[in-house]
């Protein structure tokens, strides 16, 4: 049985990884850390402590009195926070990873952190964006996610640690409000179609990105922990993605349900240009071949569930 440090759990993707793995892997094997204490379910719900990560020794000691064997580190400012502030972002995305994954080389820990479709700039192929392309992105978040990239990779083969990554797309939750993303749209129109009726959109129409339920992207992640390492030739970082979308086609998707949506838009040119930076639709083929990677959600059974969800948690 693994025994698992996640870093940031109380951000978007590690306040509903953290509760999977506690149900997968046993509340005792799961060492849940964020810079602060949210009084929310992860803190509440098993073994919690407060980690800044730019505190290498911190991380040290948990891992060593906790007999870590896994470290998932997600702590990490997003894209358009980072663009606000990009000596912070620079200092906490690549300091945290520096310290965990030095932690993960002294005690020889497994060591996942993401990486995003934000490490791919304007210079990469838009379709079927290859596993393997151009990376010159033009955001501090997408400099400090190549980097994050490249930094796996060496110390895989450096120091023989068993890093692994992904790639995610904008992830979708009805859950966790995401924090200064630029896929954050998605989730609001899905607030906003059901309590107002309407949305204004900051990402203009006929602008695609790659996105996913997070769901698939708690199942990708836990699949590519248990991968056979033998197998996985790319490590850092596999795309994954379910659908490629435009606010419009996520508003025809949300008018299915409710048919009186209205869609406009109030283009921030800042959160646009980003998003005009980062492929249209990734390809995810060696996702496929080296770890099995399958999503259950398309743009239709996502808002469908995502309507049903939000609705009945608003009631
Ligand atoms: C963001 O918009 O910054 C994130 C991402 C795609 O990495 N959701």
């Amino acid at each position: 049985m693994k025994k698992i440090l996640i870093t940031g759990a109380s951000g978007q993707i590690g306040s509903e990884l953290t509760l999977e793995l506690r149900k997968q892997y046993g509340e005792k094997n799961v060492i849940a850390t964020d810079i602060r204490d949210m009084n929310n379910e992860v803190s509440k719900g098993g073994i919690f402590h407060t980690l800044d990560v730019t505190e290498g020794g911190r991380i040290q000691e948990l891992v060593r009195d906790h007999q870590v064997d896994t470290i998932i580190h997600l702590a990490a400012l997003l894209s358009a926070n980072a663009e606000n502030q990009p000596l912070n972002a620079w200092n906490l995305n690549m300091g945290g990873l520096m310290n965990t994954l030095e932690v993960a080389r002294e005690q020889s820990c497994t060591f996942f952190t993401p990486s995003s479709i934000g490490a791919f700039g304007p210079s990469t192929v838009k379709e079927k964006t290859p596993q393997v392309t151009v990376q010159r992105p033009t955001t501090m978040y997408g400099v400090s996610k190549v980097a994050s990239e490249l930094l796996c990779d060496y110390y895989h083969e450096k120091f023989g640690v068993d890093t692994r990554g992904l790639r995610y797309p904008g992830l979708i939750s009805y859950l966790t409000a995401p924090g200064g993303g630029t896929t954050d749209y998605a989730i609001e129109m899905f607030y906003k179609a059901i309590s107002d009726h309407h949305y204004s959109s900051y990402i203009a129409e006929g602008t695609f990105l790659d996105m996913m339920y997070m769901p698939d992207a708690i199942a990708a992640t836990i699949d590519l922990l248990e991968a056979n390492p033998a197998k996985l030739i790319n490590r850092n970082a596999y795309n994954i993605t379910a659908m490629s979308i435009d606010p419009k086609m996520l508003a025809d998707a949300i008018r299915t349900h409710i048919p009186d949506f209205k869609l406009d838009y109030d283009v921030d040119p800042e959160r646009q240009k980003i998003a005009e930076s980062w492929p249209d639709h990734i390809d995810t083929s060696a996702a496929v071949a080296e770890f099995g990677f399958r999503p259950r959600y398309d743009l239709e059974t996502m808002a469908t569930e995502m309507i049903q969800k939000i609705s009945h948690n608003h009631l």
